[in-house]
């Protein structure tokens, strides 16, 4: 790849437990061992001022109003939005654990307005492709440490995933929702499939921004 190419940008989203880490360090370990450079991210970010917040909010060591975590979640990816386009105008490809349509979802599932939930997000850089892992909520419960933070509820996961579904609907374009039921390994080569040939594709195009 010549050195003007950019990285591309790679967004992993649904439920809680569904198994977005496990995918996105899959991916982030194939990328490597064919040496296109990528670095991972996850959101909430939880290293900077903004993500201490939420972190204690997530632990349940902090209440705050549902309009102001969703704020400070959005704020969290702004404060982060330079160094990610830098990283990708430099060549790395991104592989990113949650991003806008994870704060989108949470705050509507809890009954705030979709189009206010949306508004703070737009001018963000926009993913070249969202993994959507989708499996009905109750067979995550089994899955390690389920139900420690403040959203690992059965019935609220079950209207996080609505919302998500309503998105992927929307953005059908560039989302493609995968069988999360299925073997880590499996879902692994069906993400690989589609993620290699991402990344050559967008190397020369432009970034987008959400609108
Ligand atoms: N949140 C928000 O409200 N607004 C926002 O803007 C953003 C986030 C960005 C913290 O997110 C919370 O923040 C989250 C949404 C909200 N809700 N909660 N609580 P987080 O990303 O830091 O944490 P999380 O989503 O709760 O967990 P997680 O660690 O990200 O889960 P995961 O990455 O999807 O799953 P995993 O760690 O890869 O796997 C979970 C377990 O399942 C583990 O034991 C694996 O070994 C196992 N696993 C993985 N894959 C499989 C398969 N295929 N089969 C069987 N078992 C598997």
């Amino acid at each position: 790849m010549s050195l003007e190419n950019r990285g591309a940008f790679i967004v992993f989203e649904g439920c809680d437990r569904i198994g977005k880490t496990t995918q996105c360090r899959l991916l982030v370990e194939l990328l490597k061992s064919r040496d296109i450079p990528v670095l991972p991210m996850h959101f909430p970010e939880r290293s900077s001022h903004i993500g201490q917040v939420i972190n204690s909010y997530l632990t349940n060591s902090k209440d705050l109003p549902d309009e102001v975590i969703h704020l400070m979640f959005s704020a969290n990816r702004w404060e982060h939005m330079n160094q990610i386009k830098q990283k990708l105008l430099e060549g790395n490809t991104l592989v990113v654990d949650r991003y806008s349509y994870s704060g989108v979802a949470y705050s509507a599932a809890k009954g705030l307005d979709f189009d206010w939930c949306y508004a703070p997000e737009r001018g963000l850089l926009k993913p070249d492709a969202v993994f959507y892992l989708r499996a009905p909520a109750d067979d995550l419960t089994n899955r390690g440490e389920y139900g420690k933070e403040r959203y690992e509820k059965v019935e609220f996961q079950g209207r996080v995933a609505k919302v998500f579904d309503q998105i992927c609907a929307k953005e059908a374009n560039y989302w493609h929702q995968l069988d999360a039921s299925q073997s880590a390994e499996d879902l692994h080569a069906q993400v690989a499939d589609i993620a290699v040939k991402l990344v050559h594709r967008v190397a020369t195009q432009d970034l987008d921004k959400l609108y």
